[in-house]
């Protein structure tokens, strides 16, 4: 073989080359290689992410926005750089919609607070969906419980599908809001944002897209979509814990009173009067986590550098791969079976607690989440408590999958 055709033979994602860069992927748990499918709970961090953090402490650290001695201005600098990168990640059309907030659960908190609940009205509604996370529920509760307002409940069939005729027939004159998350934790349905989003539209009512578990795993383009929020938090997307991103069209941001009041947020403040600084500080009161945007920025560079259509044919492999191969298990029963689902596989072990099976799994090894997934409704719909969950991130190999499997295939022996 020539050497070019070498060169073009070769894999354009390769997962062994990927898991070089993540030092905790070489653990072991209980002498056995760490199997880690825990990855819609969070994801580990590639080393490219631990330098930047620990570069800005050695280096940069200092307050932004406010001195003009070097460090600051050099901290300021990066902390604005990776706003602008994660504005380019998700096609914002200009970095001031990029808010930095703790995580997805901050993002719709404010969304809540600054936006909807002023226009709620006593008889109004607000559209969730039954597969949402309660960081999608509560809010919205919280929100109507306080005007008088109501929530609304797109149910979802069997195979854990919106259903669509049933958001349209609930969608009318009272609803003032649509909260949609684009996939889900609990069951990994990839819900039709933009359809969701074109009717809502259609009637005048905006739509927040609750992106926690889409941004990590699959090209997200906020322009495309037509929504006018977007959550995410930056630890499911292999970034530090404590940032997220709330993404907003530049109008409703500029329009929206502040949530927080404190230092940054303001241009001028007197007790006779305040007033408030532009977007996107405005809704970024107090010193923010400077070190978590700048670490979400080396996230950004990173999973753009592999590429997120890359990323999510590589699990779409690992997901069809794992659904036959667990499905081929007698005894397991696989809940959620949309036809357009990412990255994550919920399952029964019949006649085993999930908390049974979630610790049986870890002493050998592999990491899973058993429980309700802060999506109680969703175990209503099912008539079960809990789940297991294997959930997937770019840095899982069939091997893992087949790992997956023998467990359970021990566990079915067991308990049989
Ligand atoms: N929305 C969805 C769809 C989520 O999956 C989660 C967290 C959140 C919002 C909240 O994100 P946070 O970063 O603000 O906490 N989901 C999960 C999970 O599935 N297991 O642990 C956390």
């Amino acid at each position: 073989m020539s050497p070019k055709a070498t060169a073009a033979a070769k894999p354009v994602f390769d997962v062994e080359r990927v898991r070089q860069d993540f030092p905790i992927l070489h653990t072991t748990v209980h002498g056995k290689s760490l199997v880690y499918l825990d990855n819609a709970a969070t994801t580990q961090k590639p080393q490219a992410v631990l330098d930047a953090l620990r570069h800005y402490y050695e280096a940069e650290n200092s307050n932004v926005h406010r001195g003009v001695h070097f460090l600051s201005e050099t901290a300021t600098q990066e902390f604005e750089s990776s706003r602008a990168k994660v504005a380019r990640f998700i096609n914002a059309a200009v970095a001031e919609e990029i808010i930095f907030v703790r995580g997805a659960t901050e993002a719709i908190n404010l969304v809540a607070n600054s936006f909807v609940r002023p226009r709620l009205k006593p008889g109004d509604e607000v559209l969730v969906s039954e597969m949402e996370h309660h960081s999608n529920i509560v809010p919205w509760q919280m929100a109507c419980e306080a005007t008088g307002a109501h929530i609304k409940v797109i149910p979802i069939n069997d195979a854990g599908e919106l259903r669509f005729d049933e958001f349209l027939r609930l969608l009318g004159p009272r609803t003032k809001f649509v909260a949609i998350g684009h996939v889900s934790n609990a069951l990994g349905t990839v819900n039709p944002v933009k359809r969701i989003v074109d009717a809502a539209h259609g009637l005048g009512v905006p739509v927040l897209i609750d992106g926690a578990q889409a941004v990590p795993h699959a090209p997200v383009d906020v322009q495309a979509i037509g929504c006018d929020f977007y959550a995410f938090s930056g630890h499911k997307m292999y970034g530090p814990t404590g940032i997220g991103v709330l993404w907003g069209k530049r109008d409703h941001l500029q329009a929206m009173p502040p949530w927080q009041g404190g230092g940054d947020m303001i241009r001028s403040v007197t007790f006779a009067k305040t007033t408030y600084n532009d977007v996107p500080f405005k809704f970024e009161a107090g010193t923010p986590h400077i070190e978590g945007a700048i670490g979400l920025g080396a996230a950004v560079d990173y999973l753009s550098h592999i590429g997120m259509a890359n990323i999510q044919a590589h699990e779409k492999d690992l997901l069809e791969y794992a659904t036959k191969k667990l499905g081929g298990l007698k005894g397991i029963r696989i809940l959620g079976t949309a036809k357009d689902k990412a990255a994550v596989l919920s399952f029964i072990v019949e006649g085993v607690h999930p908390h049974d099976v979630g610790s049986l799994l870890d002493r050998d090894g592999i990491a899973v989440r058993t429980g309700h997934h802060c999506a109680q409704p969703v175990m209503d719909h099912y008539g079960v408590p809990a789940t297991s969950r294997a959930s997937f991130g770019l840095y899982n190999t069939r091997a893992e999958v087949d790992a997956l499997v023998a467990g359970l295939a021990k566990i079915l022996e067991m308990f049989k």
